[in-house]
């Protein structure tokens, strides 16, 4: 460190910008609370439905809502492609639509359960919700422009615009040109059959079933087919797996596995403790994974684990409910859910910390009292 009123000819780098301010194991701060305030998760009694409603699907929004007129409204197709396309609303109604249920969740979703807290969005367990996405799949308009053999990334560039670690930017991020043309990748026009709420990317949004939220582009401006990895914020500063600030980490990208319970019983208001009679209770919920099916549910009642029975998946990246019956007699009890996913993986019972706290997928740990 110098004092101003030293001279110094020696040049200090600029501090490379970050995605968030420095961990801390301090109070909650204004800033915190300010975004906790406009991004809300999804109560965990929303998990007995199959399908999130609007209102109760999880929302993360890094600037400003924007306010668009769809029948003004363009979808700008271009870069490494044989034709650019500059497309409507209404020419993309008259495209083939196809409607996926996915699972979005946010890479963030658990953050401030971390010790120290990274500061940012301070999820805590329930960003998440489950949606059907209906719109025109992104590999059919890509076909259509014609992908030149050169290209490596899609770019999907949103209409809202911030500044974020001191870098002015309208919020993008990228795919790999694999990714970009699967089957299911849809641009979506309408969340559960209805047109998209303001909040969740109206007119067109990008929908990547697997993916953690962020690839998820809502308010779409642009597409770029690129023949170079995007370097923009989203992508080489933010969503990423770092030890420290100065790490260049690795990329976030699929979600982890990962299960949630609908907490049984009656919460006390300001606590949110649960309270339950003696008795049968059915212990229900629902898990999921980006990596590919949930094989497995576990739910650890005072530490002992039983699997739980599996309802038939609703779709390749769409949550899958379990249930448990439970005979609760009285006194302190722990819950707990543990889901395991196709390639073996499973979620860990204590969460690594990373500087962003991305990925945190440990298990749910719930207290009830049964009286
Ligand atoms: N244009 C734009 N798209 C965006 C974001 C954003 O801030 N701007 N947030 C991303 C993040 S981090 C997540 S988790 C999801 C959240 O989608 P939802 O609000 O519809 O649940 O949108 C993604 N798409
Ligand atoms: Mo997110």
């Amino acid at each position: 460190m110098k004092s101003s009123n030293q001279q110094s000819t020696r040049q200090e780098p600029a501090p490379a910008p970050a995605a968030a301010a420095e961990p801390t194991s301090g109070p909650l701060t204004r800033e915190e609370l300010q975004l906790a305030a406009r991004n809300h998760s999804m109560p965990l009694e929303a998990l007995r439905r199959e399908l999130t409603p609007p209102g109760l699907h999880y929302v993360l929004t890094h600037f400003d809502i924007p306010d668009l007129d769809a029948s003004s409204w363009h979808l700008r197709i271009g870069g490494a492609v044989e034709r650019a396309l500059e497309l409507s609303m209404a020419a993309l109604l008259r495209d083939p639509a196809i409607t996926v249920p996915v699972t979005l969740e946010c890479a963030g979703n658990g953050r401030s359960l971390l010790e120290p807290r990274p500061v940012s969005q301070p999820w805590i367990m329930e960003a998440v919700g489950t949606a059907h996405w209906t719109g025109v799949p992104l590999a059919y308009l890509l076909g259509k422009a014609g992908v030149l053999p050169d290209a490596v990334e899609v770019v999907f560039t949103g209409a809202d615009a911030g500044i974020q670690g001191g870098v002015p930017q309208q919020y993008a991020r990228s795919l790999p040109i694999r990714e970009a043309l699967r089957p299911d990748v849809v641009l979506a026009y309408k969340m559960n059959g209805a047109d998209l709420p303001p909040q969740h990317g109206y007119p067109l949004r990008l929908v990547v079933p697997g993916w953690y939220g962020m690839a998820s582009v809502k308010w779409l401006a642009s597409i770029e087919v690129a023949k170079a990895p995007f370097p923009g914020f989203q992508q080489k500063v933010a969503y990423r797996y770092q030890e420290s600030v100065d790490d260049a980490g690795t990329p976030v990208t699929r979600i982890r596995v990962r299960s949630l319970m609908v907490p049984p019983g009656v919460p006390d208001f300001f606590t949110r403790k649960r309270f339950l009679r003696a008795g049968p209770v059915m212990l229900e919920g629902r898990a999921w994974s980006g990596e590919g099916a949930v094989t497995a549910v576990e739910v650890g009642i005072d530490g002992t684990w039983l699997p739980a029975h599996l309802d038939k998946p609703v779709g390749g990246y769409a949550w899958r409910k379990w249930s448990l019956p439970w005979v609760a007699d009285p006194g302190e009890h722990v819950l707990a859910c543990r889901a395991t996913d196709i390639t073996g993986a499973s979620q860990p019972l204590e969460q690594d910390w990373n500087y962003q706290g991305m990925g945190n997928n440990v298990v749910q740990r719930v207290s009830v009292t049964v009286e």
